[in-house]
């Protein structure tokens, strides 16, 4: 795992989303060391700044369509940035902003071919503009990566649904609208949930994730903060009670280190104006820094 290239794009975009200050999140992990601590572990690290991305105080507040159009604009350069990164032979390191900029990492991660998606989540993010209850974008970016919703976040870099079904597992699971429920059901993806958690403890839990994206070489992993326990991360804006312990985070991100196969990473929802003294930042530097190599022992 040492010695891998970095380059680390920030996306400073808070439109998804109805909560201000998730837009503050790259310059969070900044402070709280991301870099420094990459580097610590013997990677080499490009930070290649902010993309451009349009303050929510300078656009409509009333816009029907939810700033799609400028969030499409937004993924479509990230999706641009990502691709030029790998082939520059650098792995994306993506800092949100909201998880709707998912759709444009996440495609770029699927034009190099096939690509296993672990969605480390407390919602499911499946819904479609039809089956959301709030109408906010950060909700539907899973969906739109398999080609369900909003032809525009559908069309994301190039119009073409980017994943199967079966090449997604989502973990952490706790908060699902009625009907995003009922697609997720019907979608066949592998959910493990909170409960599957409980139940049968994360080292298991993780081994049946790993299992199903075992024909992989690649694998994208999309880290929403919100699905650790508020305790740990109270810096989110829409906290779930009952989500991933601080061990049980840190477990999951060893056992993808273990594998080899990390292509391409997102950090998103952190909110540093909801936050307590940068608490939620520290945290996802430390799960980052574990998803690259760190070990206890
Ligand atoms: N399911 C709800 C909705 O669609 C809440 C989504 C919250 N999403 C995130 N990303 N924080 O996971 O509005
Ligand atoms: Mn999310
Ligand atoms: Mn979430
Ligand atoms: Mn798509």
């Amino acid at each position: 795992m040492a010695g891998r290239r970095v380059q680390i794009i920030g996306v400073p975009m808070d439109l998804g989303q109805s909560q201000r200050g998730v837009d503050l999140g790259p310059g969070a992990l900044r402070y709280a060391g991301l870099a420094t601590e990459l580097r610590r572990l013997g990677h080499e690290v490009v930070d290649a700044g902010n993309l451009p991305v349009p303050v929510r105080d300078s656009l409509d507040p009333a816009d029907p369509g939810r700033y799609r159009k400028a969030i499409r604009q937004v993924c479509d350069m990230l999706y641009r940035t990502c691709l030029q990164a790998r082939k520059d032979g650098r792995m994306p390191v993506v800092l949100g902003g909201d998880h709707s900029l998912a759709m444009g990492s996440v495609a770029g991660s699927s034009d190099a071919g096939r690509v296993g998606l672990l969605w480390i989540d407390a919602h499911g993010d499946f819904n479609t503009p039809a089956s959301s209850l709030s109408g906010n974008v950060h909700g539907m970016p899973l969906a739109a990566l398999l080609g369900e919703g909003d032809p525009e976040l559908v069309g994301i870099g190039g119009s073409r649904k980017r994943l199967r079904a079966e090449d997604v597992v989502l973990l952490g699971v706790r908060d699902l609208d009625p009907a995003e429920r009922e697609r997720l059901r019907a979608s066949g993806i592998c959910a493990l949930t909170m409960r599957d958690i409980d139940e049968r403890g994360m080292g298991q839990v993780m081994c049946e994730a790993l299992d199903r994206l075992a024909g992989y070489d690649r694998l994208h992993v999309s880290l929403d903060v919100d699905a650790i326990d508020p305790r740990e991360a109270p810096g989110v804006g829409t906290p779930v009670p009952g989500g991933l312990s601080y061990r049980e985070a840190q477990l999951v991100m060893e056992m993808i280190a273990d594998t080899g196969r990390l292509a391409a990473l997102d950090i998103v929802e952190i909110n540093p104006i909801l936050d307590d003294r940068n608490r939620t930042a520290r945290l996802a530097v430390s799960l980052t820094a574990s998803l690259f190599g760190k070990r206890i022992l």
